[in-house]
């Protein structure tokens, strides 16, 4: 057909353009067939890391919320001052009496000991909403058909198209990171009349700016939280294809034939560094106004371009297919259908949950911002659920295990920045709680460096969390074998946190081993001396450092971890029902059903209870998770999935895995403690990838936890220590194809029963049975095939 002369006009092009984007794979596309209504339930996220967007879409009044990563109120230049949660004098006496007392076997109630050494958090300010672009448009009053709202996980875009009568419309959105907006677009195959408004919440001053040039129009809104003074701006860019857009009041209105690109920025003059957090001559109405002029000269192509690359860069290095099949149903009716006895519709869900994990991910957590808090970068409320802050006794640390094993090491770049971050303040928490060197903080932690503890008598005693928080550096340096970033990044954190521990530690008269007192199993309790966590996370956190220590040539101090670590007591104890115990007395009570299971850290994201090699632990650990059972929080369904996973017991994880989607997702797929929180989409999808692979401990596992649900399969792009990017396909019979890719030089232990079938180029392996070694090279490409059919095995 010769069309060449058939005139279309600009927004019908466009629209053609479009829908072939539209044809995404069903394992990563989410739709709905109505506008979201419920913002924690609904509607979709989008972001880039610093800014996030919810999209509801709705036909005659759309609603983009909108969140940046830094907008907190608190902090420094509070009224009334804010002090880090640290005490103006040294409260370090009182600690150690209180650690003497338990070490003497005193019995002290939370109560009494929040009264000796906790404190009123001051000023430690909420997480904010920057408010939401909205958009009316004028519609007909036909009725709306073929409604579909669609978040595009493969592309990182979200869509919203309808039609009415013969008139059909699409919008579509990203927030891009290379170029640090947000952008809208909006086709329809008729006129649109749309008003175009933002509005921000009444916490802060705001002076608005509304005016139009020939071919764009711009609101620009600053002003300053009242509470803290932080300058915040945001800069709305309206841009046409064709035709005028007139200011109305504070809104923008358009009417004409094309299509319309919408930029946002939004920016604040916060910096990520103690003690004022704030960037000294950053006017952020400057800093937005660049953004935007730099993206109107990108134009909206480019601008999508380079967000579908830069977006695609991370999303498209892990496939995941378990054989779920192409579902004709709605996301939210797919999870309600979850677990109904439709194994393809299962399968569905549990894919498109996994790469949501990694979207996520990647939506939330980029280089140059805060990291992922309880709620990522997305939040509506001017005071949200624990202030949608950073906990650091599981919940920052969870966000952060996909980050190696799901191949997103970038996405972990702001966490290492924020931990850089609260090295400072952290110092002085040791100073003035422990009279000791290094740094160290307790449970919870804000954007303005707050590292001292709270007065929530049963959660506030978290002295452990630098140092877990220290474990995710060395875990960065494992898998990426980056020894660069070992000297330079991990081994300051982590000699700081060691530091502080071969200072704190106390030694119990019971048996003269070396113990945290006081201690308290995280939000569970009583006050002992040694309960197991404490125990587990410093002796993971010296043993690493000795390791460390020894690589960047620091021997003095590997000395010293080495004689601190034959005296220290590893927190791993049998007791007499057969569990794990978590404190060094036997007081489990087998009937506690508590969602903290914090005892088991060794088992995981700890590596010193094996199946393989101290099955006695393992044992325990199995018993202990018995008795706690399944049901829990959304977080704490997640990190049973991964402790499952690495007892080798898939179906029990996959078990955990189904009650999380039934029971702890909402329809958005958002994980719900309840309420919203992200934790737990993240501590799911890493629990899928441990399900797969491991490789803790000097050997890479291969599909070491695979439920009988998932009966054949393939994965690529996953992560193992050791520079590793590892393949598989497998079916009912196990691993029938690995593939490893060695980004370095040197032996690689394998595990695996396939190597115990015959196998094609075997010969490539030493050793025998289920354990091999392969000396790889950098570079390196080696696969794996088994021989035979399934059926003659
Ligand atoms: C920890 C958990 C709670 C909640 C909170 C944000 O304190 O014990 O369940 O997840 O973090």
């Amino acid at each position: 057909m010769k069309n060449a002369s058939i005139r279309m006009p600009c927004a019908a092009l466009a629209l053609l353009a479009l829908a072939s984007a539209a044809a995404a794979s069903d394992a990563s596309m989410f739709w709905y067939d109505k506008p979201a209504t419920d913002w924690e339930k609904e509607a979709l996220p989008i972001g880039n890391g610093r800014m996030g967007a919810m999209v509801f879409g709705g036909v005659a009044s759309e609603r983009l919320q909108i969140s940046e990563k830094s907008l907190w109120t608190g902090g420094p230049g509070s009224d009334g001052g804010y002090d880090y949660g640290l005490p103006a004098d040294s409260q370090a006496a009182t600690v150690n009496a209180v650690g003497k007392q338990l070490l003497d076997g005193a019995t002290l109630a939370p109560e009494a000991v929040a009264k000796q050494l906790g404190r009123k958090m001051h000023n430690y300010g909420d997480y904010q909403s920057f408010g939401d672009l909205l958009i009316d448009l004028e519609t007909s009053t036909e009725p709306v058909a073929e409604y579909r709202r669609e978040l595009d996980l493969d592309a990182g875009l979200a869509r919203v198209k309808f039609k009415q009568g013969m008139v059909g419309y699409r919008r579509s959105y990203f927030v891009s990171f290379p170029d640090q907006v947000l952008v809208g677009r909006w086709i329809s195959t008729a006129t649109q009349k749309l008003r175009i408004r933002y509005s921000v919440p009444d916490n802060r001053s705001a002076q608005t700016r509304v005016d139009t040039g020939p071919a764009a129009g711009r609101i620009a809104i600053a002003g300053a939280l009242k509470s803290n003074g932080l300058k915040y701006a945001v800069e709305v860019m309206v841009l046409p294809d064709c035709g005028q857009l007139v200011v109305d009041g504070e809104s923008l209105r358009y009417e004409g034939d094309c299509a319309v690109t919408i930029l946002v920025s939004a920016r604040t003059n916060y910096l990520m560094r103690y003690p004022d957090y704030r960037a000294a001559g950053v006017d952020p109405a400057q800093t937005a106004a660049r953004d935007i002029a730099a993206a109107v000269k990108r134009s909206q192509p480019v601008l999508a371009q380079r967000h579908a690359a830069d977006h695609a860069a991370l999303f498209s290095r892990v496939q995941l297919d378990l054989g779920g099949a192409p579902s004709k149903l709605p996301t939210d009716q797919l999870r309600a259908a979850y677990g109904g006895g439709d194994a393809a519709v299962d399968r569905a869900l549990e894919q498109l949950y996994f790469n949501y994990g990694r979207y996520l991910l990647i939506a939330s957590s980029r280089a140059g911002s805060l990291p992922a808090n309880l709620q990522g970068v997305w939040n509506d409320k001017a005071t949200p659920p624990w202030n949608a802050d950073y906990h650091v006794n599981i919940n920052l640390q969870m966000n952060y295990w996909p980050a190696e094993s799901a191949n997103l090491a970038e996405t972990a770049i702001p966490l290492f920045d924020f931990v850089d971050s609260l090295v400072a303040p952290g110092k002085l928490a040791a100073q003035r709680f422990f009279n000791a060197p290094g740094w160290t903080m307790f449970l919870n932690t804000n954007a303005w460096g707050y590292v001292g503890p709270i007065d929530w008598p049963t959660a506030f005693w978290q002295p452990e969390a630098a140092a877990w928080l220290a474990q995710h550096f060395y875990e960065h340096y494992l898998f990426s074998g980056d020894e660069a970033f070992l000297k330079r990044r991990a081994w300051p954190v982590m000699k700081g946190a060691a530091e502080f521990w071969l200072s704190a530690l106390m030694t119990d008269p019971r048996d003269g081993k070396l113990v945290v007192a006081p201690s308290y199993s995280p939000e569970h309790g009583p006050f002992t001396a040694g309960a197991a966590m404490s125990q587990q996370i410093v002796t993971d956190l010296f043993t690493s450092a000795v390791q460390a220590a020894r690589l960047v040539g620091d021997k003095a101090f590997a000395a010293r971890l080495d004689e601190a670590l034959a005296k220290l007591d590893p927190g791993l104890r049998v007791g007499k029902w057969g569990q794990l115990q978590e404190w060094k007395a036997d007081l489990d009570d087998p009937k506690e059903d508590h969602r903290h299971v914090s005892h088991l850290f060794a088992l995981h994201p700890g590596h010193a209870i094996d199946p393989v090699k101290t099955p006695g632990l393992a044992e325990a650990a199995r018993k202990t998770l018995d008795a706690r059972g399944d049901a829990s929080t959304g977080w704490s369904r997640a990190w049973k999935i991964n402790f499952w996973a690495r007892l080798h017991d898939g179906d029990r994880a996959h078990k955990l895995l189904a009650g999380l989607l039934h029971d702890s997702t909402l329809p958005n797929l958002w994980d719900t403690h309840p309420p919203f929180q992200i934790d737990g989409n993240f501590g799911a999808t890493a629990g899928m990838v441990e399900m797969l692979l491991q490789s803790q401990d000097g050997e890479i596992e291969i599909l070491p936890a695979r439920p009988a649900a998932w009966a054949s399969g393939t994965v690529s792009g996953l992560r193992a220590r050791g520079d590793v990017t590892v393949g598989l396909r497998w079916d009912r019979c196990g691993v029938r194809e690995l593939t490893l890719e060695t980004g370095h030089s040197g032996d690689i232990v394998l595990r695996s029963a396939m190597f115990e079938q015959p196998l094609q180029s075997a010969d490539k392996l030493k050793g025998e049975g289920a354990r091999r070694t392969l000396t790889a090279r950098a570079g390196g490409r080696y696969s794996f095939t088994s021989a035979g059919t399934c059926a003659e095995h």
